[in-house]
Parts: structure tokens; C-alpha cells; sequence
């Protein structure tokens, strides 16, 4: 595999229609986490992901597991838990810049997953593990799971990249977020924090004042999301900024940063510069947030030249 991740995918529920969720009685139903939206967005682009999860022995987690294996992503190291039932999210897009989500997660089968469903040799198969603050959120034994592929990832020098994902609804408290994400953030090589996350995690800074802090903490490559505005990065050596690409209208902006880490990590696999591999995940990012639904506007890699050529002739014109 190119990229193992690790992680809860939900049935996503969404309205038919925009405004309040409680006057909707037309859904669509969509699969979305945050970790295989890394994984079908690096499959769009033409390499082999992997996914580490549990599903309910029912319909939902029967037809996620073919909508993920559909859309060629590894699923041998996903467990069906007779147990537990896999778990819903609601997506209310109120408006274009109110939406909001609702869990219905709490004891899933994916946050039964532990310590024992992480296969060494699969994960040092690898070249990438792909890990959210997500996973080590949902319950005791997820986060010895995560950890659990950190010391495979560490034993056999597989890059680790992190995305703090910050989702403070699964957290007992702020204390707990910090510490948790702070220590998978200094196991991390490459770490990949929003603005507002790493405000939340170090407190109001500048960005070099964050890039120091993180790689301070352990990470080698820091990559700052500021969402429609691009990204920042920074290393022991380098650091520059990548401007995002102009888009008329959000459709929805959820995956976006699953999107832009899918585009980081295909372009670390090319070896290309930092520069060429943000430039790539903020045109993804964008794309994503075209389409309603976390993976439906993740592009294969003509769409994205498509879309680059397209957004400068409308620049220059
Ligand atoms: O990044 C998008 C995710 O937030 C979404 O797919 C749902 O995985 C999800 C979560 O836990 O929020």
C-alpha cells in the first residue's frame, strides 16, 4: 500500500433540500469519514490505499464496505462486529456558510476497534500511515489502536502524516484534545493543522510562532491550512505559501481537508517540491468543496490539470 489510514466511516445522511434539518423529509444517503476520504482521494489519483476500520454486521456497514472496496480502496483489514451497529452523521447545510453536523456514533462498531485489529506487516507495508485526531477520540481502545500503529509505524520508518481534525463533540473535555493530539502530533513526520486547530492547541500565535511550535514538538514538515486564503509551510530549512484557487461558490465545504491531505501525500509519494504537492492538495481542497458530499468532487489527476488551466485562463482573461 501506498497509505494505510486509520478510521471511523459513518453513513452520511443529507437533506434534499437546504435550511433547517427538521423540516427535510428527503435524504440522500452518502458514505463519508474522515479517513477514507484520504483513501478514495488518493485511489482517484491512482495509488493503493488501505483502510483499518469495523463496520455493523448490518445494511449500512454491508453497503459501506462495497462503496469503499468499489472505489478501490484495500478492505481485507476491515472487521465486521456482530456487536455494535455502524454508525450516522447528518450534514444540515442551513446555508452556504452554516453547516452543521450531528453524530449518531456514540458506541459504533468502528469505535470498538483496538490494539488487536492493527496487523504489524500491514502497516509496515506501507509507505505512508495516514492518521486523524478522529480515530483516538471515539474510545479508549481506538486510541490504543492508533497507537498501537504508531509503534509499527516508528519500528518499520514509515512516515507518519497527521491531520488534527479537531472534532470537539467526541471529546470529554479540551484538557484530554490537547494532550491526546499533542502527542500524536510529536510522533508525527508530517503534521497538518488548520489555523483555528492550532490556535485551539497552542493558543493565539503567529504562523511562524506555530510552525516552531509544532516542529519544537517533533514534526519535520508543517503544513498550516488557512483555508480559502492556501497554505503555509515550513520545515527545519524552507517555508513559503501556496495561494488557494479562486471558486464562485461553496457548495459544501465539508472534506475539503481530506482532500487537500490526499493531494499532499500523492505529491510527497511523486517526490515532488512542497511548493508543486500544496499546490496540488489546494486545488483538491477546492474542487471538493464543489460538490455536495465529502468524496463525490474528489478529482483524478486530468480534472485537477483541468481545473488549474481553467482557474488561470479565467485569472488572465
Ligand atoms: O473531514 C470530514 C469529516 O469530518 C466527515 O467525513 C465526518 O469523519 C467525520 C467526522 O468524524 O467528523
Amino acid at each position: 500500500m501506498d497509505v494505510v489510514t486509520i478510521g471511523e466511516t459513518m453513513a452520511l445522511l443529507t437533506p434534499d433540500t437546504t435550511g433547517k434539518m427538521r423540516y427535510a423529509s428527503h435524504f440522500s444517503r452518502k458514505f463519508a469519514g474522515a479517513e477514507t476520504n484520504v483513501a478514495i482521494g488518493i485511489t482517484r489519483l491512482g495509488y493503493q490505499a488501505g483502510w483499518i476500520s469495523r463496520v455493523g454486521d448490518d445494511e449500512l456497514g454491508k453497503a459501506m464496505r462495497s462503496f469503499v472496496r468499489g472505489e478501490g480502496v484495500d478492505v481485507s483489514q476491515v472487521k465486521t462486529d456482530s456487536q455494535a451497529q455502524t454508525g450516522l452523521y447528518f450534514k444540515e447545510l442551513r446555508s452556504e456558510q452554516d453547516v452543521r453536523v450531528y453524530y449518531y456514533r456514540a458506541g459504533s462498531a468502528a469505535s470498538k476497534l483496538g490494539p488487536e485489529d492493527i496487523k504489524e506487516d500491514y502497516i509496515a507495508g506501507a509507505k505512508y500511515l495516514h492518521l486523524t485526531g478522529i480515530t483516538p477520540a471515539l474510545s479508549e481502545s481506538c486510541y490504543q489502536a492508533v497507537y498501537q500503529a504508531i509503534e509499527y509505524a516508528k519500528k518499520h520508518k514509515v512516515k507518519i502524516i497527521f491531520d488534527p481534525n479537531i472534532r470537539e463533540k467526541l471529546w470529554e473535555s479540551k484538557e484530554k484534545a490537547k494532550q491526546v493530539l499533542l502527542e500524536i502530533a510529536a510522533k508525527a513526520d508530517i503534521v497538518l493543522p488548520g489555523l483555528s486547530e492550532a490556535k485551539y492547541l497552542f493558543g493565539e500565535h503567529d504562523l511562524e510562532r506555530y510552525a516552531s511550535l509544532f516542529i519544537g514538538n517533533g514534526a519535520e514538515v508543517v503544513i498550516l491550512k488557512e483555508g480559502s486564503k492556501g497554505a503555509s509551510y515550513y520545515t527545519k530549512d524552507e517555508h513559503g505559501f501556496v495561494p488557494s484557487y479562486p471558486i464562485d461558490r461553496v457548495v459544501d465545504p465539508i472534506g475539503a481537508g481530506d482532500g487537500f491531505a490526499a493531494g499532499v501525500i500523492s505529491g510527497l509519494l511523486e517526490k515532488l517540491p512542497l511548493e508543486k504537492a500544496i499546490a496540488r492538495a489546494n486545488a483538491i481542497g477546492a474542487m471538493v468543496t464543489m460538490v455536495n458530499g465529502d468524496v463525490e468532487g474528489l478529482p483524478e489527476i486530468d480534472e485537477i490539470e483541468r481545473f488549474v488551466q481553467d482557474t488561470k485562463e479565467d485569472v488572465t482573461r
